[in-house]
């Protein structure tokens, strides 16, 4: 077809098009495509506020494949001006208000978790919901929303009688009854037991899930009984149908001991894995990981098991290994991604000096500063290891393949055909051959970089035969998975979306055929991760034209390399250049001539 009269000319000619301009909603540009695939990494943007949250879903986290930020608890927490507002004020709640806290307002928290889902990235609030604040260091507020209160009175929400017996801290921790009824480091402790308390944290989770927020991690679950937490959790909506509807991810924080385990809240979701935390904590600082390819026998089942380097309170009370450490945590972090047990759980931090109790960077007031990476005493240390997300999200579901070994300090393993990963962890570098099941081709080694949009920024290794040589830095690591190929060479191809090998066509003739609803003077383009597409720039992308008699159905042409693989979206361009993207995930394909280098995508606009 290849139409291209002036539109208006086009489209007054069609029937119904004389309607006036409607005001379209017009949705935030992913500046950049969200992979596809599984995603189901977790990184905790400690103590960050909801406005950078947003902005990392957009540039970092999306683009690189994580599924979800816990973020830090957003309810109306107690406001400790005499002790420097410590980080640790969020962990006292004063109501469920989302109003106002140090990280932002109610609307920029709203903002933040539609931004981060128009990236493809879930927010999962940290619930704390088995206390409310402690005596010592508060007063009567008021709170951070402006509430007053006092320790076992929170006006119009809980009352004395809301709050269990025992008034008192945890004294036996060898006890069941103590640590699920008494007072977690003098925290007033909801009597959970109660249909009034379920209900109101209920309430409380169900605003989040409206709002959505897509799942929880439950703060201090070992200190509310089982059925209690249970009872909770009944009452929950499901997420958003952007999310697939489906009950609400859930992971309660569990530090297993002798007298409760993991085990015995398995049956209400995941659960945090302390053990493997101290398992390849010690294994990485000692340098000691050539046994690291059973890291989680014996521990909670993988599918039920959140997985974790250092979280908020192990770096500050019991660090074993942390952000302060460098390179050797960096590549602690990575190990983690690569490999198949658990769901991880990627810290990013701050650092203090001297005092844990230090606040994140904040102003006068105690109003936590938006994050600088390069600035204040952010660390960011997700970012150093964002490329080993997409090896996580391209080797899901293949087990650890042939591994090798070299000293107590260096390993490297097969994730099947679709990965392979080496990790140094000793100050000299390592020099090898390793045999891989990779299909044959240049891929670009995400340890030490990004694989974005087909762009790799980092070193790029060649697999001939299925084997690579390279040189793994000191306390570093390589890692090559299949969808990250600059280029394939395989004779078999290197599998599907991927480039294959053989291109026979210089380029391949494409036409795209959308069929497109459309308001007089709107005009619907084809924009894509890349050149040819405008690199996402809606304002470069392909201009489709239509007329009366092919109308609904918009149409281009243009010329596509064959084997790279790219994603797109239709955008519908108001006459006053407003732009509206179809909604869900990027498309996702691989020009592909066959014998006459040509091919057409025939797509419909989703709604
Ligand atoms: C958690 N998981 O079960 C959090 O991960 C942990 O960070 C929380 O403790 C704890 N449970 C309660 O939600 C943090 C700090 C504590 C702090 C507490 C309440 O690690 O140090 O306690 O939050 O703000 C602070 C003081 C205590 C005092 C208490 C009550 O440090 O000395 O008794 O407040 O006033
Ligand atoms: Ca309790």
């Amino acid at each position: 077809m290849g139409v291209r009269r002036p539109l208006a000319a086009v489209l007054a000619a069609v029937a119904g098009f004389a309607s006036p301009l409607v005001p379209l909603t017009v949705a935030a540009s992913p500046a950049h495509a969200a992979p596809a695939g599984n995603r189901d990494v977790i990184v905790h943007l400690f103590q960050w506020r909801w406005e950078s949250v947003a902005e990392e879903c957009e540039s970092t986290l999306g683009p690189n494949g994580f599924g979800a930020v816990q973020v830090s608890p957003p309810q109306e927490h107690v406001v400790l001006a005499g002790e420097g507002y410590p980080w640790w004020q969020d962990y006292q709640p004063v109501s469920y208000a989302l109003d106002q806290t140090r990280r932002g307002t109610r609307a920029e928290f709203v903002d933040m978790v539609d931004t981060c889902r128009e990236a493809g990235v879930k927010i999962y609030v940290d619930a704390v919901v088995n206390h409310m604040s402690g005596t010592g260091s508060v007063g009567s507020g008021p709170g951070s929303a402006g509430s007053t209160y006092s320790k076992y009175d929170y006006p119009g929400l809980y009352q004395s009688q809301d709050f269990n017996d025992c008034r008192r801290d945890i004294a036996d921790w060898n006890d069941k009854w103590e640590v699920q009824h008494c007072e977690l480091v003098g925290l007033s402790d909801l009597r959970t037991s109660s249909d009034h308390v379920r209900d109101r944290i209920a309430d409380y989770l169900n605003e989040l899930v409206g709002i959505g927020v897509a799942g929880f991690r439950i703060d201090a679950a070992k200190h509310i009984p089982e059925a209690d937490v249970q009872a909770i959790l009944s009452r929950l909506d499901d997420v958003h149908p952007d999310w697939g509807g489906g009950r609400p991810y859930v992971f309660q924080e569990v530090i297993a001991d002798g007298t409760i385990g993991t085990g015995s809240y398995t049956p209400m979701g995941d659960v945090t894995e302390f053990q493997y935390h101290r398992d390849i904590s010690h294994a990485f600082a000692d340098g000691s990981i050539a046994h690291l390819t059973g890291l989680g026998g014996g521990l909670t089942p993988g599918d039920k098991a959140v997985v974790f380097v250092a979280n908020h309170d192990t770096q500050r009370n019991d660090p074993i290994l942390t952000h302060a450490d460098g390179a050797r945590y960096d590549l602690a972090q990575k190990f983690m991604l690569a490999h198949p047990y658990g769901t991880p759980k990627v810290m990013s931090s701050y650092t203090w000096s001297g005092d844990p109790r230090t606040g994140p960077p904040m102003d006068a007031d105690g109003t936590t500063r938006p994050t600088d990476c390069s600035a204040d005493r952010w660390v960011c240390e997700h970012r150093a290891v964002a490329g080993m997300v997409s090896f996580h999200n391209a080797v899901a579901g293949q087990g650890i393949g042939p591994s090798v070994t070299d000293g107590s300090g260096r390993l490297a393993f097969a994730r099947g055909s679709a990965g392979y990963a080496a990790f140094n962890a000793t100050s000299s570098a390592w020099t090898r051959t390793f045999t891989t099941g990779l299909p044959d081709g240049t891929y670009c080694d995400v340890a030490n970089g990004t694989f974005v949009d087909g762009v790799c920024d980092a070193p790029t290794y060649q697999v001939s035969g299925g084997r690579f040589t390279a040189t793994v830095p000191a306390d570093g690591a390589v890692a090559l998975h299949v969808e990250a190929l600059t280029e394939c060479t395989d004779p078999d191809g290197c599998g599907p979306g991927q480039p294959s090998a053989g291109d026979d066509c210089s380029a391949v003739a494409a036409r795209f055929d959308a069929t497109v609803t459309t308001w007089y003077g709107q005009e619907v383009r084809v924009v894509g991760s890349i050149p040819e597409l405008g690199s996402w720039n809606p304002a470069n992308g392909l201009r489709l034209s239509t007329d009366a008699a092919a109308y609904p159905v918009w149409t281009g042409q243009t010329a596509l390399p064959e084997g790279v693989p790219f994603e797109y979206k239709y955008v519908k361009v108001n006459p006053d250049d407003t732009v509206e993207w179809e909604h869900g995930g990027n498309r996702w394909a691989t020009a592909d001539g066959g014998p006459d280098c040509s091919q057409t995508f025939t797509d419909s606009w989703r709604e």
